[in-house]
């Protein structure tokens, strides 16, 4: 290096420190709020979860999130998909936490990182990567040994992993808070003295790893100092007990826009006027200074990544739906509360609280400083509205509202006058595939007991045998009958989610469960031949369990199986089984664009309660970058891939109590599309017509 390459290089190095240095945040909190550079905040935030959309989706969801008046957006981090295998990591694609995180900053808003590393969020084994089932002697969330050294080893990897990348506050990156465990408060008792002893040990071993900003326990009354106890729900501003110390701000970590839905189960609508009610006393009421919508996208559950039974549309009902279309009037309704409030923070922030009461069911709040004042008028009754007198002026309050006065004296907004125009989503069908001739088929094979290898005495744990590579696990057996018997059946009791039977390659009949009601039978009728009959009963999981105490001992599959034929009964339980786990298919990998050539593909045959049946076609990407869905409500149950990449479980013939099927469109990443000849390959297990498919744009249109 020459002289003045040197100091060239000494100027870079001075200009980077001093950038870096510049935009460097210390974050701290007291009583009343988070302090970012010695500045106290009002922070609304909003739960984005990056596995749920896709990288070219990020920009704009982050975009209208900070139209919309947020400061934070929340995310969990998602261990299985970043640690398939122990010590193997993929940070690619949808799983670019680090790129996710830098577009965030790139458009000036903060990150709370939620790394759990459990995180339940409806997500397959609470985002607990399977193979942890395997470590001997292993306890999940509690202190045990091995828990302990995996979930500090994957804390530590991304907490280095943001610590590289410059991403926490306190080196001028836009984290400002991490989270550790999650509502662990609702399973601790379970675990007696090593719960308490746990949680002290996770909140030390976040803390030792010395990020700079501060960490939260979400649900945990207790969390140890210096973690910030956190409340989860969808009425904060009633049920938050408080901060554990006077030291500590009220955060709202999950406020609920809506909630997840489960396959039989209907939406959960939550109004615009409910959640800016409840937002909105809990800033008045309990001081809170961080609201965290969960979620303000939901997006979709792309693969196999839902939790039992719940739907591939995550939290549609939320401020920016599946697609990250505008839902309104929520997300206007909730961008016209955070001016209201942020016209008035500092006010909020600095002064002193007061409470009074307006009537019986009425009440104010005031926070006053140096001749400044900011009133919230509560109106508490759910059916009438309310004239109140607030300093010599009355005021009118609808039923179940609160108004916003950053003056005490004009009313600024009131949680239920809604300004905001509602809007409705629309589908446009771009195409359909009823031409018989565009489709192929490929029948999965049922396999007899001769074709398995892993054999056993006895029934086994699904997951156990899985290993989570599949939904789908065979229980073969070959039954010898001496006698002819008419009048049989076969009946199988069930843990997991779905059971289809068959006998000698015919399919017999199947049932399910659903998201509250654990275990099943299934009872069919059956024709026994004298010799041998091949039983062979698929059992299915939609996706494994995310929450409660001893998630590794839970148990999925068969439990009992037996054979009825006229007065006698086969307790078949402890027979010899044979197992084969997954699908033809799958193991081909049929689905991916460029499977084996092998397969043998055959034209569409009879389209009416084909079992087990894979089906393929081609098509071209609609014009312009609407959204695009699937329309697969003339299908069963089974899951879909475009281009290789799966799409999410359908499941159209579980009906909810109003005999309508729970998600019927199914949304295709416009990034998962090339312009032409993009392959669809379905999977359907019952019976479905994939000739009244339709390929649908969506879009918004106001409703005046
Ligand atoms: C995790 O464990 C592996 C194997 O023991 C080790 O190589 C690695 O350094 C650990 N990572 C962290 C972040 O502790
Ligand atoms: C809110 O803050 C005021 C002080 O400004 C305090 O008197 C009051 O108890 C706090 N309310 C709650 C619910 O923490
Ligand atoms: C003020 O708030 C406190 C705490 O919620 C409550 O106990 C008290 O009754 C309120 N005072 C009035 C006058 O409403
Ligand atoms: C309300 O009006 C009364 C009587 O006119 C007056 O004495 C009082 O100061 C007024 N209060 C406020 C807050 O303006
Ligand atoms: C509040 O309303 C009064 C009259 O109603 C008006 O004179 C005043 O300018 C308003 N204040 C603000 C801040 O809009
Ligand atoms: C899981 O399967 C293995 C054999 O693959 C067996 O040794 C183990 O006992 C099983 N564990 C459980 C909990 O069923
Ligand atoms: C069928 O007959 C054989 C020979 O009589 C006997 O050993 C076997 O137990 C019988 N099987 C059943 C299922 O009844
Ligand atoms: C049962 O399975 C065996 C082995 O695959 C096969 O040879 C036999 O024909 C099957 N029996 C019937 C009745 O289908
Ligand atoms: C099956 O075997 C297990 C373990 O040996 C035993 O506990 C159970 O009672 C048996 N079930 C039946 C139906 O025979
Ligand atoms: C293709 O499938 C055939 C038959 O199942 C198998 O023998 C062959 O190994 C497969 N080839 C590849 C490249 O996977
Ligand atoms: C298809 O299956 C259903 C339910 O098992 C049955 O009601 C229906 O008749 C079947 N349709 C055909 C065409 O086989
Ligand atoms: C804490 C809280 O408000 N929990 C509520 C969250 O929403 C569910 C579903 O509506 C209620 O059952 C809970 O009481």
């Amino acid at each position: 290096m020459t002289s003045s390459e040197k100091e060239n290089w000494v100027a870079l190095v001075i200009l980077l420190l001093g950038s870096w240095t510049l935009a460097m945040a210390e974050v701290t909190y007291d009583g009343r709020s988070l302090i970012i550079d010695g500045q106290r905040k009002i922070l609304f935030s909003g739960s984005i979860h990056y596995p749920r959309s896709t990288p070219q989706m990020w920009p704009a969801l982050i975009s209208k999130a900070k139209e919309g008046g947020l400061d934070v957006i929340q995310t969990y981090v998602f261990w299985n998909l970043h640690e398939p295998q122990f010590g193997q990591y993929d940070f690619s694609g949808r799983y670019d936490l680090v790129r996710f995180i830098k577009e965030i900053q790139v458009q000036g808003l903060y990150v709370c990182l939620r790394i759990g590393p459990y995180i339940e969020s409806e997500w397959t084994y609470g985002g607990f990567p399977f193979w942890l089932h395997d470590v001997p002697a292993i306890v999940y969330r509690t202190d045990n040994q091995p828990f302990k050294l995996y979930m500090q080893n994957f804390t530590t990897k991304i907490v280095s992993m943001m610590q590289s990348e410059g991403l926490y506050a306190s080196q001028g990156g836009p984290i400002i808070l991490s989270q550790i465990e999650n509502e662990y408060q609702n399973v601790e008792k379970a675990f007696g003295e090593d719960g308490s002893r746990y949680v002290q040990w996770a909140a030390e071993m976040a803390v030792g790893l010395k990020t700079g900003v501060p960490w939260l326990m979400c649900k945990q009354t207790d969390a140890p100092d210096p973690l910030i106890n956190t409340c989860n729900g969808m009425r904060c501003g009633e049920t938050f007990t408080g901060p554990n110390s006077p030291n500590k701000p009220a955060f709202w970590t999950e406020n609920w826009t809506s909630f997840y839905q489960v396959y039989g189960g209907e939406p959960y609508i939550r109004s615009a006027e409910d959640i800016a009610f409840h937002v909105t006393l809990f800033i008045a009421r309990k001081n809170g200074s961080y609201v965290n919508y969960y979620m303000y996208h939901g997006g979709t559950n792309l693969g196999r990544t839902s939790s039992s039974y719940v739907i591939t549309s995550y939290y549609d009902q939320a401020p920016l739906d599946e697609y990250g279309l505008l839902r309104q009037p929520k997300w206007g309704h909730l961008k016209e509360l955070h001016a209201a409030i942020k016209s008035c923070s500092t006010t909020l922030l600095e002064g002193k609280q007061s409470n009074f009461s307006l009537g019986q069911l009425q009440e104010g709040y005031v926070f006053e400083e140096e001749g400044k004042c900011v009133a919230f008028l509560v109106n508490n009754d759910h059916v009438k509205m309310f004239t109140v007198q607030f300093r010599n002026r009355s005021y009118e309050l609808p039923s179940k509202s609160i108004s916003i006065l950053p003056d005490c004296q004009n009313v600024t907004f009131n949680t239920a006058t809604v300004n905001t125009k509602s809007n409705r989503r629309m589908t446009s069908t771009i195409q359909t595939f009823s031409s018989a001739d565009k489709w192929e088929q490929f029948q999965d094979v049922i396999p007899n007991f001769d074709q398995t290898t892993l054999i056993s005495n006895s029934l086994l744990e699904q997951m156990n045998v899985t290993k989570d590579k599949s939904d789908y696990l065979w229980y073969t057996l070959r039954f010898e009958h001496n006698l002819s018997c008419s009048e049989s059946k076969l009946t199988a009791q069930s843990a997991a989610h779905v059971t289809h039977a068959f006998a000698d390659g015919t399919y017999l009949g199947g049932a399910h469960g659903s998201h509250d009601v654990k275990s099943f039978t299934t009872q069919v009728p059956l024709k026994l031949n004298e010799g041998t009959n091949n039983i062979s009963i698929l059992s299915v999981m939609v996706g494994l369990p995310d929450a409660g105490a001893f998630l590794e001992r839970r148990f999925a599959g068969l439990t009992a199986v037996e054979i009825q034929c006229s007065e006698e009964s086969y307790d078949l339980t402890n027979s010899t089984w044979g197992y084969q786990v997954g699908l033809l298919g799958e193991q081909l990998e049929i689905y991916e664009e460029k499977s084996n050539s092998s397969i043998q593909w055959s034209p569409l045959g009879n389209t009416c309660n084909q079992t087990l049946t894979w089906y393929k076609t081609a098509f071209d990407s609609p014009k312009g970058d609407e959204p695009v869905a699937l329309n697969l409500e003339s299908m069963g149950k089974g899951q879909a891939w475009v281009n290789g990449e799966s799409i999410g479980r359908y499941w159209i013939s579980f009906h909810d109590s109003k005999g309508q099927p729970s998600q019927t469109l199914y949304h295709v990443p416009r990034s998962f599309l090339k312009d032409i000849g993009n392959s669809l390959v379905l999977f359907e297990e019952e019976g479905g017509n994939p000739l009244h498919i339709s390929l649908d744009t969506i879009s918004s249109t106001n409703i005046s």
